[in-house]
């Protein structure tokens, strides 16, 4: 079972995906073990401070260290506890490496994650040095702590946990896994607000269907992810069918307009 501690001022707000859908049911079938950890339950002082001014000034505070790195050692102490040999200590933050499938892949394989969710203005840097094996983020934009970045980074990985997905969405199916984007999706009525569901959606031809669904998916990659594109085939290189399938795209509606 996948070992997943959090180091958070805020605990409850993983409530939020360990108590509801997939990652809920995940949870209840042992799939991970979730452990929060607050840094107030290692603060030293009465008022149980938990922040500090930062060196050379300036607007807002760190987090405090000694509350952090204590927190920080209980949950990898009970990692190694609970069996897991090495706990691999991320933090989540807009200076790390971009998430990517890749990368979430390579975590569902660990066997125990310990994640930091910063608030402030961040942490001390030689904490990090120190006791963080690599930080993340999950895109180029700020938010006001680390615990959504830990939620989304948990959310994927815990979806590729083996037994988390049923056969009728499993994971395989996803977009990326292709490297490629996901093609459009549609749901009844057949016609919505004057316009029609595509025919071939509706034709019963398996073949046709996984053909169109794979030129939607080549164009709109093309179109919206040209660095994903260009990634893919460096990679695989273009078949001929591929860029039949391309050059289809491009001659009809969805390529020319948007
Ligand atoms: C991660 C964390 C964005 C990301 C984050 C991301 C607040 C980290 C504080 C917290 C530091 C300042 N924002 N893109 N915010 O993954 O503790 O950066």
């Amino acid at each position: 079972m996948l070992q997943i501690d959090v180091v958070t001022l805020f605990p409850k707000m993983f409530d939020a995906i360990t108590e509801s859908g997939i990652t809920g049911r995940a949870r209840e079938r042992r799939a991970y073990q979730f452990l929060p950890w607050n840094p107030r339950d290692f603060a030293a002082n009465t008022h149980r401070t938990v922040d500090d001014r930062p060196y050379g000034g300036g607007p807002g505070m760190l987090m405090m260290v000694e509350p952090l790195a204590k927190a920080i050692r209980a949950a990898r102490q009970r990692q190694v506890s609970a069996g897991v040999a090495k706990p691999r200590v991320i933090y989540l933050s807009p200076q790390g490496k971009l998430l990517t499938h890749q990368l979430v892949m390579s975590l569902a394989a660990e066997s125990g994650l310990v994640l930091l969710a910063g608030r402030y203005e961040g942490v001390d840097e030689r904490l990090i040095a120190r006791d963080i094996d690599e930080e993340i983020s999950i895109g180029d934009f700020v938010m006001s702590g680390g615990e959504i970045a830990a939620m989304a980074l948990m959310d994927a990985v815990i979806r590729q946990l083996p037994g988390v997905l049923g056969d009728a969405d499993s994971a395989q199916q996803d977009s990326f896994v292709s490297g490629l984007l996901d093609c459009p999706h549609y749901t009844r009525p057949e016609v919505y607000e004057g316009v029609a569901v595509p025919p071939v959606l509706m034709s019963g031809n398996h073949a046709d269907i996984n053909r169109w669904r794979l030129k939607q998916a080549l164009g709109r990659t093309q179109q919206r992810r040209p660095d994903l594109f260009a990634e893919r085939f460096e990679a695989r290189g273009m078949s001929q069918d591929e860029r039949t399938l391309l050059e289809e795209y491009r001659n009809e509606a969805q390529g020319a307009a948007k």
